[in-house]
């Protein structure tokens, strides 16, 4: 198989090895009508590349695996995590991201980082991909609903894109907005969420190592359903805060207004660290069913504070997390 192997290791196949057999052949006959002149080329191109790139293909991706972070747990099934998700823009069910998010166009893509910054500017996928070493690392992440999974997770520490922008002394937090296209993402038709779903950090948890900048999972570019092409895993916080698709980063004075928080401000506060002593104002956080592990007789797991990720403790030092949930 042809492969060019870019230096930060991304391997980019030919367009017939990454597309589905019926695309390619579907494909081959706009070519002949083409040929017969029957199409007008430039249009029929266009047609068959967006096509391509439409598809949720599976493409390699690889990192290097950073070793300090490696959970021992079990790894979730690749099918596990890739079918049950939230991802709202695409539906509220756990089904309805891998059943709609398939057309999302995830290149040309890019991210503009704006806001306290001495070096504002607007990166396009593959400089923000070549932007430090690609890694693996398998994170746990406890979604506030009570379930978790084991997932390894390609990217790199968000710090590095927060140096090369040099923050000025004013960026006390960080937003990340996601995508927002209503012609993509059914899920927008809904009210649960005020749109574009916005996450936030205060500056030093994002600066934490363990934040992560993923572009990949399993091996793989990020699967749509999953935040392709680029979002961000933060494993000792509840899912929700470890937001996809991100088009968006904002360096700001004042704690940002996120999408969970103005839905239900009681329910999820801006920290969401992961935490068993301070229960969800419906249910407890003591403990956790690992997706995979749900027999009839299977126990929950202990939900750890921080999910276990106890390096992240200091920034919290002195601070009441009941009050700071
Ligand atoms: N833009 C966006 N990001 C999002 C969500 C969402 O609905 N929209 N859901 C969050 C929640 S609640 C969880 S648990 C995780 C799930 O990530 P996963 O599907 O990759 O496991 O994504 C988070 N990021
Ligand atoms: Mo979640």
């Amino acid at each position: 198989m042809l492969i060019k192997r870019s230096p930060n290791g991304i391997e980019i196949p030919f367009s017939s090895e990454i597309t589905p057999k019926h695309i390619f052949e579907s494909r081959r006959n706009f070519i002949k009508q083409i040929a017969a002149g029957s199409i007008a080329s430039g249009a029929l191109l266009e047609m068959a590349t967006r096509q391509a790139l439409a598809q949720n293909v599976r493409q390699k991706l690889v990192g290097k695996p950073n070793l300090a972070y490696v959970v021992m747990d079990r790894q979730s099934a690749y099918k596990d995590a890739t079918t049950y998700n939230n991802f709202y823009e695409f539906g509220t069910d756990k089904a309805d991201p891998a059943k709609y998010a398939g057309g999302l166009k995830t290149r040309p893509w890019s991210i503009a980082i704006e806001g306290e910054v001495k070096k504002p500017m607007t990166l396009d996928l593959d400089s923000l991909m070549k932007l430090a070493p690609l890694e693996e690392r398998i994170y746990r992440l406890r979604c506030v609903e009570g379930w978790s999974m084991v997932i390894p997770w390609i990217g790199y520490s968000l710090s590095a894109l927060i140096k090369k922008v040099e923050p000025t002394s004013k960026a006390k937090f960080i937003e990340f907005v996601t995508l927002a296209d209503p012609k993509q993402m059914p899920g927008l038709r809904s009210s649960v969420l005020s749109w574009p779903y916005v996450e936030g950090l205060r500056m030093d948890e994002a600066n934490h190592p363990l934040a992560l900048l993923t572009f990949g999972m399993y091996g793989e570019v990020l699967p749509h359903q999953n935040g392709a092409p680029v979002r961000v895993v933060l494993p000792w916080k509840y899912g929700f805060k470890s937001a996809k698709s991100i088009v968006k980063i904002r360096f700001v004075q004042e704690q940002p207004k996120t999408a969970w928080n103005l839905a239900a401000a009681q329910e999820y506060g801006f920290y969401s660290n992961v935490n068993p002593a301070v229960d969800h104002p419906r249910w407890s956080q003591a403990s956790e069913r690992r997706i995979g592990e749900d027999g009839f007789l299977t126990k929950k797991r202990k939900t750890l504070m921080f999910n276990g990720y106890n390096e992240v403790a200091s920034l919290y030092a002195g601070m009441d997390l009941k009050k700071f949930f």
